[in-house]
């Protein structure tokens, strides 16, 4: 299966919920009635009232609903903002706990890996043995190097080790891996905090990217977690994962609405292979139904 179509699939319960209430692409006259269902569908598929409102808004004004509730998306979801080059590249990456930062770490190394990159990444999870062996899984399938301490360790020593070695042996890209944690844990937050300002020590200048791992079926507290975690590591981007198993999926437009911050990636299953850079266009289309008229897209 595409990614594509594991995309569609995974958000195919808005989609077909919202297909069944547009009667028809144009001119159609849809009753108030039929603006509050669609209105709905959008708020269950986890948009945020405030948002959806806005979005139906637009698209009210319009002769071709449908159409409209896409632009008004698009421009929601269209945040132009580079990922930052640089030699190594170093990225942290951070979220609550179980949202997939270690699937996800092992998917970027193989990416990157692929790229013909020299990948290290740093075990910084050191709460428990496992996520470490967890994580040295993912990297030995990627194809890259890890750096690692014992259980328990301080993990900003971790990654401030990992930055060190990551110049001096003149790797590529170097990835933080860090404990889940949630943003309401005052003690565990001000840990990362600490781990943030100690990669700027190893390196001036990093982490050059900080990505929040956000899983798509979180709904309404995503928009807490990122709140939080952004004031504490400056987040650049979002990774919104298990995309293929969540009905839902409209929290993506909730957070750039909210944020203004990239997608970076979208998690779409379990395997190596299962990451895709996002899409605006594939993934709009995945949530709402294709438009039986013919377009100018
Ligand atoms: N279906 C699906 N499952 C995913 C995806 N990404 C991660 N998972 C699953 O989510 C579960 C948690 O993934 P982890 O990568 O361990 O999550 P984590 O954020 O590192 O967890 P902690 O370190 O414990 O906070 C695992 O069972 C993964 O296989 C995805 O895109 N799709
Ligand atoms: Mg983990």
């Amino acid at each position: 299966m595409s990614f594509f179509s594991r995309l569609s699939k995974g958000l195919s319960k808005s989609r077909e919920g919202l297909a069944s209430m547009f009667p028809g692409q144009s001119t159609e006259k849809m009753s108030e009635a039929e603006w509050q269902d669609i209105e709905d569908a959008l708020i269950m598929a986890d948009c945020g009232a405030p948002l959806a409102m806005g979005l139906i808004e637009k698209a009210k004004k319009s002769k071709q609903p449908m159409q409209s509730l896409k632009d008004a998306m698009q421009q929601t979801l269209n945040i132009q903002t580079p990922i930052k080059q640089a030699k190594p590249f170093v990225l942290l990456v951070a979220g609550v706990n179980g949202t997939g930062k270690t699937t996800t770490i092992g998917k970027l190394a193989h990416m990157y890996a692929a790229e013909g990159k020299k990948v290290l990444v740093g075990a910084a999870d050191t709460f428990r043995a496992a996520a470490v062996e967890q994580l040295a899984v993912w990297v030995e399938r990627a194809g890259a190097d890890i750096v690692k301490q014992a259980e328990g360790s301080d993990p900003a020593s971790v990654a401030f080790d990992t930055i060190s070695r990551g110049i001096a042996k003149d790797y590529d890209v170097i990835i933080i891996d860090t404990a889940g944690r949630v943003q309401t844990d005052t003690s565990l937050m001000n840990e990362l905090a600490k781990v943030y300002r100690v990669m700027g020590k190893a390196l001036a200048g990093c982490p050059h990217e900080v990505w929040h791992v956000v899983d798509g079926g979180t709904g309404q507290n995503a928009v807490a977690q990122v709140e939080k975690f952004r004031e504490i590591i400056y987040t650049t981007g979002l990774v919104v994962t298990k995309l293929d198993g969540t009905g839902k999926g409209g929290v993506v437009l909730q957070l750039c609405d909210k944020f203004k911050l990239p997608v970076r990636y979208i998690g779409v299953g379990e395997t190596l292979g299962d990451l895709m850079p996002f899409s605006a266009n594939d993934y709009i289309n995945s949530l709402l139904p294709e438009s039986t008229t013919s377009e100018s897209d």
